[in-house]
């Protein structure tokens, strides 16, 4: 199945999930309207995809049980977009193209519905139709990747090195766990879900890897060449902020050709996945071109 048929078939259901489940938990209708807001601003999902990628790619059916858990990991994910886009961090006025929601509500019920999506992700989580052993798994995973070792810990390095020089290894010590560490947990999900042994997620982690930082060096990229209308958010943020940026350490030409490396070597783990683990790597492969610069 292509990738854009992948999307229309699954993403929906996964929306769906995600919220239902907050209609459903929240007492608060204003706390309900700003959650909704950042949820409903149209992110590209490429987290639950991921997830939901890679379950099918083990030829393995996609169960509620697997939206319900692509559905927590969306929610952590429009939380850390909330908090991030705060006056206390990164101080933004468009994300997802819309006002930010500190704009629209206010900090203080920006701050609640950043904390009220990262607590009824577990909730949602906790509940779901997954078996038990399993589900204690994706929980724990999910605390370590999206905590205080994990992207927690990554945006708290990210905002101590504003205006220090780092090199290479320190910027991606920071992205590993700001970015990376997320989607390394819709990675391991999915094979998590799809009943896979330890082996195969060490190779699927070290995929992840790759993903994570290919992603990080096309996010810094297209702060400095895409438009505010292209991305939905503001551009040119990173050079202001004096962050620590790939474009900023290699310049253009080197962060592109640093990109293109990472989505080689990802490219590589999925022929490892594919003729290893008799992996189907066609929707992986689709979404990872889309990377390219
Ligand atoms: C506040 C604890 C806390 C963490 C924030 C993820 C994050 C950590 C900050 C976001 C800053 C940022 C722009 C990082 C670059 C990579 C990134 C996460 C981009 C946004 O993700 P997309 O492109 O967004 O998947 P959509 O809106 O499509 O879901």
């Amino acid at each position: 199945m292509a990738l854009a048929d992948f999307q229309e078939k699954h993403l929906p259901v996964v929306e769906k999930e995600l919220l239902n489940f907050l209609q459903e938990q929240t007492s608060e209708p204003i706390l309900l309207e700003a959650m909704n807001y950042s949820v409903k601003a149209g992110g590209k999902r490429l987290r639950p995809l991921l997830l939901l990628a890679v379950v099918a790619g083990f030829q393995k059916e996609i169960t509620t049980g697997a939206y319900q858990t692509a559905a927590a990991l969306e929610m952590i994910h429009t939380y850390s977009l909330i908090h991030d886009d705060l006056p206390a961090m990164d101080d933004d006025t468009l994300r997802r193209g819309q006002a930010t929601n500190h704009v629209v509500y206010g900090e203080a019920l920006a701050i609640l519905a950043g904390d009220g999506l990262l607590t009824e992700a577990f909730h949602l989580l906790s509940r779901a139709q997954v078996p038990a052993s399993e589900k204690l798994l994706l929980l724990q995973l999910l605390a370590e990747k999206a905590g205080a070792k994990g992207m927690v810990a990554g945006q708290v390095a990210d905002i101590q090195g504003e205006g220090q020089q780092l090199d290479l290894a320190g910027l991606a010590a920071i992205h590993r766990r700001k970015t990376g560490d997320l989607l390394t947990f819709s990675l391991l999900a999915g094979g998590i879900l799809a009943q896979q042994d330890p082996a195969v997620l060490t190779v699927l982690e070290q995929l992840a890897q790759h993903v994570g930082l290919a992603f990080q060096i096309r996010d810094d990229l297209l702060d400095v060449v895409a438009t505010p209308e292209e991305v939905g958010k503001t551009t040119g943020h990173d050079a202001v902020a004096g962050k620590n940026t790939y474009p900023g350490l290699l310049g253009l030409e080197g962060a592109k050709k640093a990109l293109a490396t990472e989505l080689a070597q990802a490219s590589g783990k999925l022929t490892t996945m594919s003729q290893e683990y008799a992996f189907d790597t066609s929707l992986l492969q689709e979404l990872l071109a889309k990377f390219e610069m």
